[in-house]
């Protein structure tokens, strides 16, 4: 454990580094290519993400707070008086404030890879919440499998995973993801998952192609970004964004479709773009409640309430181990 100048416990785990270079390089190599969507948050693509989230199309989050908001009391009552708010990812704080509000947890442990968002984030709900014990955590939560003993230490668990972050991963490693979380909070530990629902493709398809072009500037930023990191020589004028509702997959799919043939050179590779064809930047995969409980059953969770907005256009479960 690391001191920091601000009052909270800094566990650095010192996760691997993300190889950039490395898959970009192989994802654009693949016939049908494409880009993992981790790599949109870099500074500017987390502000632009940020925007995303207050978009009129964009129904996620503030259905999700809604829902949250709503249903914070029953939510604490479920989790005991003594429990532990983990939370993966480090992102919500307007989120986490309503849920240690109406908690009042024995503690609040971020699990997020990147260092200085994690201490901003820590930083700020110290401010927020004096007194309130702080176990930050540097670490990729898709790998952690135990806890540090301080942390293990202290009352209940509750993993909290907002957002329906889930949804960027395959069903196959959405139930591997739970599955690890299900391991690492232990027999007594509980998931609170934000799960956006399947719906009319036309709601999906606005919320995913706003009217002031954010989402496409947040997808054409990671072409910046290969530019400036990997001196890539991309015209962004020669690409668009495109994104559709893929029903038989039950996923938005994003992607970066070339405008002409052309050829791209990205560290000193030549990459040949047929007028048409396109980079896919990232699913965002929507589940029925149905679904969603399927998963976590078979990932070692009882599913026990599930949430949704009147609308039904997202879900909130509560699960146990
Ligand atoms: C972070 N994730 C859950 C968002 C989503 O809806 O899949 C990312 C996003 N992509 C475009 N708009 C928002």
């Amino acid at each position: 454990m690391q001191a920091t100048p601000v009052d909270f416990a800094f566990h650095d785990l010192e996760p691997g580094s993300d190889d950039f270079r490395a898959d970009v390089l192989q994802g654009l190599a693949k016939p049908g290519k494409e880009i993992p969507p981790k790599y949109f948050y870099d500074a500017e693509g987390s502000k632009l993400f940020s925007a995303i989230c207050e978009l009129p199309e964009y129904y996620p989050t503030r259905t999700e707070i809604g829902i949250l908001a709503a249903q914070a009391e029953e939510i604490a009552r479920l989790a005991g008086p003594d429990s532990l708010i983990l939370e993966y990812g480090s992102g919500s704080s307007q989120k986490i404030r309503l849920l240690i509000q109406a908690m009042r947890p024995c503690g609040y442990v971020p699990i997020e890879i990147c260092r200085s968002y994690l201490q901003d984030a820590a930083a700020e709900l110290t401010q927020h919440f004096p007194g309130l014990p702080i176990h930050a955590i540097c670490a990729d939560y898709t790998q952690l499998r135990h806890l540090p003993a301080e942390v293990k230490a202290h009352g209940r668990h509750m993993l909290f995973f907002p957002g329906s972050t889930i949804g960027n991963c395959t069903p196959l490693q959405a139930t591997q993801l739970l599955k690890t979380a299900a391991t690492l909070l232990g027999p007594s530990g509980a998931l609170l998952i934000g799960v956006d629902l399947k719906k009319d493709p036309a709601r999906l398809n606005a919320a995913y192609n706003d009217t002031q072009g954010v989402t496409a500037a947040f997808n054409l930023n990671l072409l910046r970004r290969i530019n400036q990191e990997l001196d890539g020589d991309f015209d962004l004028a020669n690409f668009r964004h495109r994104a559709f509702y893929n029903a038989d997959q039950g996923r938005v799919e994003m992607h970066l479709e070339s405008l002409a043939d052309q050829r791209v050179r990205v560290a000193d590779v030549i990459f040949d773009f047929r007028r048409n064809e396109s980079i896919h930047t990232e699913n965002s995969y929507k589940y029925t409640t149905e679904e969603f409980r399927q998963m976590a059953e078979t990932a070692g969770f009882k599913p026990l309430r599930v949430w949704t907005d009147a609308e039904h256009l997202f879900s909130v479960h509560y699960l146990q181990v």
